[in-house]
């Protein structure tokens, strides 16, 4: 009997162990065990019904184990299938972080390039524009410096714009006199080339500045012309491109500031003799003579107006008299300084500004002038041409204290001039005005006409 139960325990662990070949052979062996040892007594149907539990709950414990065990199977896949499709997510998580930061860096960039354009858009000027450029270059390129050379005057020299960056990360402007070795080699490379160059001094042939140990520039071209060129100090390598749309952007700025200059000047600029027109000279004038009453400087105007001109154009022709009086023009503003003004001031009519000029210095030059002008002979065409002009002065602050009174009295001095046989320069006096006024009495009679 004990034997009997000892293999029924032995199937029940079996059972419990899901070992299905054990259980049949155990409980198979119990089953015959317990036939030999005559229990339960199959002669009763109680017998029967003991013997199938003793058989059958090994095979229920078994068959649960069974169960069990598939179920935690299919509990492992679905958590296997779950772990797999959480990896994907937190990959695909990684990716999309990566993607927004190099989205946001491309927005940034974006936007600062729109604020380059933004500020960069406001300037009217070169120096504007550099200025305006400075300010917001540092938050796209690492620079330890900023050149912008312009290239735009024609004849002169090319003017260079400097930035040097501050320990604190800005770029400050720098004043450095004349156009340094480095800058020659640059512009001199420019005109070959399209995109950015990158060099150190060995390349470059020529020594870099104090602390600089490459140069990256790129031409600025508009369609067919070279305006200028862009260059950054020790800029990294991955800042190349960047300095490419940057250019791009100052091109076209510099373009639009060339063009606002050309147009300005083309307002202010008569286009036979390259003086002045009247309106700007009156402008500038209005304020020089607000300066010179406010620090008591005097200044002298001066009205000068070509002899017998309507005689050279009826015998020369209007061509020949355009060539005239376009040397006479040039001629008055070489001899005069850089800082006084002259303008065009009617047809054949000139006026002068001699900033902080007393009587005396004013007559020494209307006296010059009116000289200069008689013994240069003016080539025009086939003809070899002389030319004399009168010239009428007033002077601040003794002969008149307005802008429209001076000029005035300036007219009414050379009017006098004419009439005391042309060719020579006067100062107004009262005798001038009156003379003037009388003269246009008449000249409602006809007597003598002037320009
Ligand atoms: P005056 O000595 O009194 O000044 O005599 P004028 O002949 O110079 O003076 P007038 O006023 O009789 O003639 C001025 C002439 O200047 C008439 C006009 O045709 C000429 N003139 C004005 N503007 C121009 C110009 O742009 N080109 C040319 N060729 N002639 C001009
Ligand atoms: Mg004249
Ligand atoms: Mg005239």
């Amino acid at each position: 009997m004990v034997a009997v139960i000892g293999l029924w325990v032995v199937a029940m662990i079996a059972g419990l162990c899901w070992a299905r070949w054990a259980v049949a052979a155990l409980t198979g062996l119990a089953a015959l065990a317990a036939l030999l040892v005559k229990w339960p007594a199959l002669s009763q149907p109680v017998g029967w019904v003991q013997l199938a539990a003793f058989v059958g709950t090994p095979w229920l414990l078994a068959i649960q184990r069974g169960t069990f065990e598939r179920q935690v199977k299919e509990i492992r896949v679905a958590e296997a299938t779950q772990l797999k499709a959480l990896q994907g997510i937190i990959r695909d998580s990684v990716e999309m972080q990566a993607w927004i930061r190099e989205t946001e860096g491309g927005i940034a960039r974006i936007t600062d390039l729109y604020h380059v354009t933004k500020e960069t858009a406001r300037a009217l000027r070169v120096p504007d524009l550099f200025a305006f450029a400075v300010n917001i270059l540092p938050r796209l390129l690492r620079a330890s410096g900023l050149r912008l050379i312009d290239l735009s005057l024609s004849g002169d020299a090319p003017v260079v714009l400097r930035a040097r960056q501050t320990p604190d990360g800005r770029l400050v402007a720098e004043e450095v006199e004349g156009i340094l070795p480095v800058e020659q080699a640059i512009i001199a490379s420019a005109a070959q080339t399209s995109g950015v160059v990158s060099a150190d001094a060995g390349t470059l042939g020529c020594e870099l500045p104090a602390g600089v140990s490459r140069v990256a520039w790129t031409p600025l071209w508009s369609e067919q012309t070279l305006l200028g060129v862009a260059a950054a100090d020790d800029l990294p390598a991955d800042q190349v491109e960047t300095l490419a749309i940057v250019a791009n952007q100052l091109s076209l700025q510099l373009a639009r500031v060339h063009l606002y200059q050309q147009v300005e000047s083309m307002a202010i600029t008569d286009t036979l003799t390259g003086l002045f027109v009247r309106r700007y000279f009156l402008e500038l004038a209005t304020e020089e003579l607000l300066r010179a009453k406010r620090h008591h400087l005097p200044c002298a105007f001066l009205m000068a107006d070509l002899d017998f001109f309507k005689a050279k154009n009826d015998t020369y022709g209007h061509l020949t008299g355009d060539v005239v009086l376009r040397e006479v023009a040039q001629l008055l503003r070489k001899n005069l300084r850089g800082i006084d003004l002259i303008a065009r001031y009617g047809g054949e009519e000139f006026i002068l500004l001699l900033v902080e000029s007393d009587p005396e210095q004013a007559r020494l030059v209307a006296e010059r002038l009116r000289q200069l002008v008689e013994i240069h002979p003016i080539r025009a065409y086939d003809e070899l041409l002389s030319q004399t002009i009168s010239v009428g002065t007033a002077c601040y602050p003794e002969d008149g204290q307005e802008l429209q009174e001076l000029i005035d009295r300036a007219d009414h001095a050379l009017y006098a001039a004419k009439r005391a046989g042309r060719n020579r320069a006067l100062r107004w006096s009262p005798t001038s005005s009156r003379l003037k006024a009388e003269g246009s009495r008449e000249e409602t009679g006809r007597l003598e006409p002037r320009t």
